[in-house]
């Protein structure tokens, strides 16, 4: 067999809305590690080291091969001195010192912990730490603790949102979602988006883009759709963001900008039969046998107009690091606005109107990538 068949590193381009990122990912032990990296730069709020990283993480998840030489590497993009080092050390020594130093610090391990609680980022994390608290279990039992509603519920259902939605229960929710909201608009368009779209079969929430292509507007639907849920015992924890759109209004330029879609944070109760039933069988017996026979499961509802949807969906399916390099390309490579309203074109002066995701890629001049290459 020929070893890299015709691969040219330096036709690789920087941007991985060029690349074709699937879930087959042959350098794993390199872009874990810079992936911690990215996340301890992310902790100590340097943008520009956390972001390098990301981008090289990205980069190697690409690859149509296992980078084993150093050789392997030449010419590539993203690949700057520091990335350069670690991928040395992992080729020479199996592991990185420098990752393995950032995996036994305290306060990474500590930020890691808090940031795995629903609700709680940087900020909360770097209080609770010079607070003196180290672990999630310490700051369930610190009663003195200012919470918010949030991170309450994150606390409250912590152990179900860090174990991972598996794709049945991403499925069972589906249902659920596009049942109710049938209900109340039979022509509703509900579209799983996020990670499940890209084809991961695990994830740490499931996300929703719901739109309406008939006439008819319904700004309560998104009320209706909770208000029923509560009404039936379903929903755990809700945040609903009211809509904050202006007509017009240029896209933000801002690449990690939040949307102005009208949405709602979630956590709901997904009720799961038991495998094992055959000695509890009523809801009596499971309740005196303390069974637990739900799972909180985290969820993100979006409502979108039916024009801009197509926007919204490239948006909402990600992956994050393929979301930036698609507006760092619209503004680098074409004077371009995206954002998940829209695109913006500075030269013409217009908004470029777009009926599908295919027509956003070909606005802007790219080759169409598919939801699961989008896993960069
Ligand atoms: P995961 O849940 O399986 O961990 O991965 P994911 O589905 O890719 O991540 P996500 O955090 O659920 O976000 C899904 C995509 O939505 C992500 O690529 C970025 C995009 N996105 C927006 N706006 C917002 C926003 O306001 N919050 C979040 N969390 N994601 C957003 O376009
Ligand atoms: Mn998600
Ligand atoms: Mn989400």
């Amino acid at each position: 067999a020929l070893e890299m068949p015709a691969f040219i590193a330096t036709k690789v381009s920087q941007y991985s809305c060029q690349r074709k990122t699937t879930l087959n990912n042959y350098n794993k032990k390199f872009t874990d590690a810079f992936e911690v990296m990215a996340e301890n730069y992310e902790f100590k709020e340097n943008e520009i080291f956390c972001l390098e990283f990301l981008r090289a993480a990205s980069l190697l998840k690409s690859l149509p091969f296992s980078v084993t030489r150093m050789k392997d590497i030449q010419g590539l993009p993203c690949v700057g001195d520091q990335v350069r080092d670690i991928i040395e050390e992992i080729i020479e020594e199996g592991e990185s010192s420098r990752v393995n130093e950032v995996l036994n610090d305290e306060r990474y391990k500590a930020f890691k912990q808090f940031t795995s609680v629903f609700g709680v980022g940087v900020k909360t994390s770097e209080k609770w730490y010079r607070m003196g608290l180290r672990t999630v279990e310490e700051v369930k039992a610190d009663k003195t603790l200012k919470l918010s509603k949030m991170q309450k519920a994150g606390l409250l259902y912590y152990e179900d949102l860090v174990s991972c939605v598996s794709k049945a229960e991403a499925d069972a929710v589906s249902l659920i979602v596009k049942n109710t909201v049938c209900t109340f608009l039979p022509d509703a368009l509900v579209t799983i988006t996020g990670g499940f779209r890209r084809g991961k079969n695990i994830g740490h929430d499931i996300d929703f883009l719901i739109t309406n292509p008939g006439p008819r507007e319904d700004d309560e639907l998104l009320h209706k759709v909770i208000d029923l849920w509560k009404k039936q015992g379903l929903l755990l924890y809700c945040d609903i963001i009211e809509s904050t759109f202006v007509k017009e209004q240029l896209p933000s330029r801002k690449v990690d900008a939040m949307d102005h879609f009208q949405k709602c944070f979630a956590i709901l109760k997904l009720y799961q039969p038991r495998v094992d039933n055959s000695t509890c069988n009523t809801s009596e017996q499971l309740e005196m046998a303390e069974v637990k026979d739900w799972k909180a499961i985290r969820v993100d509802l979006v409502i979108t107009p039916f024009e801009q949807y197509p926007y919204a969906l490239l948006g909402w399916t990600g992956s994050r690091q393929f979301g930036r390099d698609l507006r760092r390309y619209a503004a680098h490579e074409r004077k371009m606005i995206l954002d998940n309203h829209g695109l913006y074109d500075r030269r013409k002066r217009i908004f470029l109107k777009a009926g599908s995701e295919e027509e956003i890629f070909a606005h802007l001049g790219l080759d169409y990538v598919e939801p699961w290459e989008r896993n960069a």
